[in-house]
């Protein structure tokens, strides 16, 4: 009897990846994805509902992942799960230093 890779047809049914053992295809999902009930289906995780997300603020969720972000007067963190205040007077503070007046004539 010839020995059949139970992935071989169809991916074993597996949406993402499938191993082939000798009880049939077990199907494992990516990163980010969790198995349906049917052992074959890969649903992305809700990571911001299921609250296994780090974020400070706000929780954005996507297919194989997550984003943190933060709201305004925030800026998210380097680890990209924290918000540090932005220390900005509204409108107060010139985008650019003023040009010192020495450079700008050039005298020789
Ligand atoms: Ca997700």
């Amino acid at each position: 009897m010839e020995i059949v890779n139970s992935c071989e047809a169809n991916n074993g049914g597996c949406s993402h990846m499938c191993h082939h053992t000798s009880s049939g295809p077990v199907c494992t999902c990516n990163f980010g994805y969790r198995l349906e009930e049917d052992q074959k289906s890969c649903t992305d995780i809700n990571e911001c509902d299921t609250g296994s997300h780090c974020c400070q603020q706000d929780c954005y969720n996507y297919p194989g992942g997550y984003e943190c972000s933060c709201h305004a007067g925030y800026r998210l963190s380097t680890d990209g799960c924290g918000c540090d205040a932005l220390n900005i007077s509204q409108g107060k503070e010139p985008t650019h230093p003023p040009v010192p007046t020495q450079l700008i004539m050039d005298g020789n």
